[in-house]
């Protein structure tokens, strides 16, 4: 699905800003139709943000259902004639859409965006009613699956086996945008080069093509100037003395595809994309043939007050301390992430595995979140329902994001029960399902501690092994020797196994900023440098270890429970983004690593 964008055939308005805001405590909101008048609230809501931190109201943070918002948008006058759209690039987890009394789309899944045609029920120049409508629940028919409980005195529960908070609502912008009957719907790219000359292989599906109406394509370096050409809505086309997209250095070209009829410009679509190709070989990860080592975190879109909201100064600082500190990639964890995101790693060169939002799918976690540890596969948790929207959840992901060329890997999950009797004739099909979408990227998925070398069913059904390991701190607590065994074992363990390049993609330790200890205590900032410093000590002599990515690049709030004091303290920077002690020894390592 492409970004909608300005161009001279496309105009783009942004729906940003307050919003009325109505929580639907008694579940009436769709029956009472209340997208059909003025919402009957006096609260208002900033859009983009997660509603859950914005009220000092526990009723309003805790509430699992509808969540009401609703502004009035005008139309520019000049649209007359012209097809317009309404596009969410998410809504989390689940939202309908109404333009004054119709309802224009409705879309499960809270981060990948959707869009409508409206042009039936607005006018050029008027305005009218926007009403979304938000659902956060999460059930065993959404990724991630969750559940919900009653309590003792009727309140709604909403329980899940992940550790992040479920933060939700209207998290990215919201796009009112025009573009011609004939258009540019869809573009894949593909891009390969032998010696110094790239080759692009493209596909454009044109809607409405009309009998006369051409498609043709040009390439344009970064500076603009055009350096190839070509005819048709599919075709390949060649750079001479082609600048590859590198780690580090992210040089883009444009793909400009027009749409052009009885000589005049009917539409035309800028893409950007970059000229690298992506292998495993052995236990290699080649980035244009050289081998590639990923130093860096897995993440969160998590803010103080806003939530998971999309923020591009957020943005910016976030990417300034990865580049600071040396990391040269990071993992979507646990979610795919705003679009601008994946556009800013494009553009600095930084290298990304991006994963879908399937996480929680163990029922091992149960013990952890408060239960009785529960099997994962079958009618009362991960079932079929579970494997629709994790199919719609690959496939809108790959969709969105297939074009960007710092994305490498797809990670299709996060720590899914991969031992259990069902695992693999679930898992099966999905990695298949990611591979038919897009043959040119490998794919993976996130291996949980308790499923070693051992016990693990599906790995060999992936392309890259990917290992969330926590030695020396959920276990071996505080014994980093006895850890550093272990963790030596298994690295050598899923070498001899698979064969394959290992990505460590979680390692970490809690920690306190502030408090310092000289013996092995853990959430000092000490043990936090120690227990990282001896996780490196070993992937420094495991040959198919190929990146390292720490647990997690910044403190994040989760939901309550008495394991987390304040949110997860994993973070080499705290929440508001200062850093630990760690921060400035994995700044030495990385930069000596990537020079
Ligand atoms: C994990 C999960 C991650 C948690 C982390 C932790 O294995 O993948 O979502 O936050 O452990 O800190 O427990």
């Amino acid at each position: 699905m492409l970004k909608p964008q300005n161009s001279p055939t496309r105009e783009l308005v942004n729906v940003d800003g307050l919003f009325a805001f109505k929580v639907d405590y008694d579940r009436t909101g769709a029956q009472e139709r209340w997208f059909a008048a003025e919402l009957d609230t006096a609260l208002e809501i900033g859009v983009p943000s997660s509603f859950n931190d914005l009220f000092a109201d526990q009723g309003i943070r805790d509430h699992v259902g509808y969540l009401w918002y609703q502004r009035e948008v005008r139309v520019p006058r000049g649209w007359a004639g012209e097809r317009i759209f309404i596009r969410l690039d998410s809504a989390t987890h689940y939202g309908d859409v109404y333009v004054n009394e119709a309802l224009v789309a409705s879309h499960q899944g809270g981060y990948t965006p959707f869009e409508a045609e409206i042009a039936g029920h607005v006018a050029a120049g008027k305005t009218f009613r926007l009403t979304i409508a938000v659902n956060n629940e999460l059930t065993q028919a959404t990724i991630p699956p969750g559940s919900i409980e009653a309590t003792s005195d009727g309140r709604r529960q909403q329980k899940y086996m992940h550790d992040f908070y479920n933060y939700a609502g209207l998290h990215r912008s919201v796009w009112l945008y025009s573009a011609p009957a004939t258009r540019v719907e869809d573009i894949t790219v593909v891009t390969g080069f032998e010696g110094g000359t790239g080759r692009v292989d493209y596909t454009a599906a044109v809607a409405n093509l009309s009998a006369t109406a051409a498609v043709s394509v040009q390439v344009l370096d970064a500076a603009g100037a055009l350096v190839a050409t070509g005819d048709g809505a599919e075709g390949a086309v060649a750079i001479n003395d082609v600048v590859l997209w590198q780690p580090g250095a992210g040089y883009l070209y444009t793909l400009a595809v027009q749409v052009h009829d009885g000589g005049a410009l009917v539409d035309e679509y800028r893409l950007p994309f970059g000229v690298r190709t992506i292998e495993v070989s052995g236990k290699q990860f080649l980035i244009n043939g050289e081998p590639f080592y990923f130093t860096g975190f897995g993440m969160h879109e998590d803010h103080v007050t806003v939530g998971k909201a999309h923020s591009n100064a957020q943005m910016v600082n976030d990417f300034s301390l990865l580049e600071w500190i040396g990391a040269n990639s990071f993992r979507t964890s646990h979610y795919p992430y705003a679009e601008e995101v994946m556009e800013f790693a494009d553009r600095h060169g930084i290298v990304v595995i991006d994963e879908t939002p399937a996480v929680g799918l163990n029922g091992s976690f149960a013990g952890v979140f408060g239960g009785a540890p529960v099997s994962t596969y079958g009618e009362h948790f991960v079932n079929g329902d579970t494997a629709a929207s994790h199919r719609a959840a690959i496939t809108e992901l790959i969709a969105r994001d297939k074009n960007h060329p710092s994305v490498v890997i797809w990670s299709i999950a996060n720590e899914p029960n991969s031992s259990e009797a069902g695992a693999r004739d679930y898992f099966a099909p999905l990695a298949q399902l990611a591979r038919d979408l897009d043959p040119t990227r490998p794919v993976g998925y996130v291996n949980v501690m308790f499923d070693d070398f051992e016990k693990d069913t599906i790995t060999d059904l992936f392309d890259v092994i990917m290992l969330n390991r926590y030695y020396g701190w959920y276990l071996q607590n505080g014994d980093l020797a006895s850890a550093e065994a272990v963790l030596e074992r298994e690295l050598l363990g899923w070498e001899a196994k698979l064969g394959k390049p290992m990505i460590m993609a979680e390692y970490g330790a809690d920690t306190l900023p502030g408090f310092h200890s000289l013996y092995d205590q853990p959430w000092s900032e000490e043990y936090q440098s120690k227990f990282l410093a001896m996780y490196h000590r070993v992937f420094d002599r495991v040959e198919a270890l190929v990146g390292e990515h720490v647990w997690n690049f910044a403190d994040f709030a989760t939901s309550n429970g008495i394991m987390r004091v304040d949110g997860n303290k994993k973070g080499v920077f705290t929440r508001d983004r200062r850093p630990k002690a760690a921060a400035h020894e994995l700044r030495a390592r990385w930069t000596a690593l990537n020079n």
